[in-house]
């Protein structure tokens, strides 16, 4: 069975973009694949944490990973950093990498700007190399992520290649997978940035565990425009296109039936039944989010996860190692 591979940063509240672009494909794959999916901590460490945030946003993810319908019985769900191989290969990696390919890296050159005078980490440099680590550590044939890790799978792709090249075997080649609608969902305040967890205005995102009237007051302040013709048209209706796609996304209504339907109704109509789409999307994540967060149930789900994924990690590492002729 081919394997997928992917993971989310404990940073913050899951919101509607890291749903739509990729935690909706992690349950969809299941069916096809062998699926492991990580919280991946180390990550998130690349930018100061809180230490007891970071714990609870660990589990917040876990949780929500089993909210939106993973399934522990089929997928491997564990913590990065409880599996020692990412660390490791990070770091065998990082001798494989270039300083030239990883600056021109945007999530690098977005995430070390605007830091106020402060000296950017240099894990946030090294960000790339440890996402190819998760990824190549699994013998990963598929990653299902937003477009935003586009270039990150492509660094991932270029040091498997580099080092197959030198030492044949060592990597499975991966690849990304990217939804067809949702691959990019934009703020709802400025739909020319990304919609994002880490961002200050709250109604810039829907969080998967928003109330109904954060959702509602969301969508109904969101950025449009003053043609009041629902149409998809990413370059000159940025914001209206987005919220096309997250309908569509949603609801599985094609955007050109959604441009037919909302024909000559303005926005106010098509604001309103997204919200209805929405809110009924989300409720029964909600539900099953506050069922499985707090049970004893998701810490030993984790555990079991970490066992498992460290027998893979540990094959992988052998062969790693035994190609780079490092020990004994
Ligand atoms: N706006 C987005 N549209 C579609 N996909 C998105 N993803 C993130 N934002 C969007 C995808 O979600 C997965 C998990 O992302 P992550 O938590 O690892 O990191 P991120 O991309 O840095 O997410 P955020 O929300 O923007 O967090 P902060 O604010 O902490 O940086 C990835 O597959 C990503 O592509």
């Amino acid at each position: 069975m081919k394997r997928v591979f992917s993971g989310v940063q404990p940073t913050g509240n899951i919101h509607l973009g890291n749903y739509l672009g990729a935690l909706k494909q992690f349950v969809e794959l299941q069916k096809d694949y062998q699926c492991v999916y990580c919280i991946v901590d180390m990550h998130a460490i690349t930018l100061p944490q809180d230490p007891k945030e970071l714990k609870e946003h660990i589990l917040d993810v876990a949780a929500l990973y089993l909210a939106v319908g993973v399934d522990p019985q089929k997928s491997i769900v564990f913590v990065q950093s409880d599996v020692p191989g990412h660390a490791e290969l990070s770091w065998i990696l990082t001798c494989s990498s270039y300083m030239g390919e990883l600056s021109r890296m945007t999530q690098f050159k977005d995430k070390s700007k605007n830091r106020d005078g402060e000296s950017i980490p240099t894990g946030l440099f090294m960000y790339p190399v440890l996402m190819a680590a998760d990824i190549l550590l699994y013998d990963t044939d598929l990653v299902p992520v937003g477009n935003d890790q586009k270039q990150h799978i492509e660094i991932c792709r270029d040091l498997a290649g580099r080092i197959n090249g030198k030492y044949p075997g060592t990597f499975v080649m991966p690849e990304g997978y990217f939804p067809q609608a949702g691959a990019r969902i934009m703020a709802l305040d400025d739909p020319t940035k990304k919609m994002s967890k880490s961002a200050e205005n709250i109604h810039s995102r829907i969080s998967l565990l928003d109330e109904p009237a954060k959702i509602k007051k969301s969508i109904m302040k969101a950025t449009t425009d003053s043609d009041g013709c629902v149409r998809f048209d990413v370059e000159n209706k940025p914001g209206v296109s987005n919220l096309l796609s997250i309908y569509s996304s949603l609801s599985g209504v094609s955007i050109a039936e959604l441009e037919q339907r909302y024909e000559g109704r303005g926005y106010g109509d098509f604001k309103k039944d997204l919200v209805e789409i929405t809110v009924d999307a989300l409720a029964p994540i909600r539900q099953r989010y506050e069922e499985i967060r707090y049970s004893s149930e998701l810490k030993d789900i984790l555990k079991e996860g970490a066992q498992k994924a460290d027998a893979i990690a540990q094959q992988t590492m052998k062969r790693v190692r035994e190609s780079f002729g490092l020990g004994l």
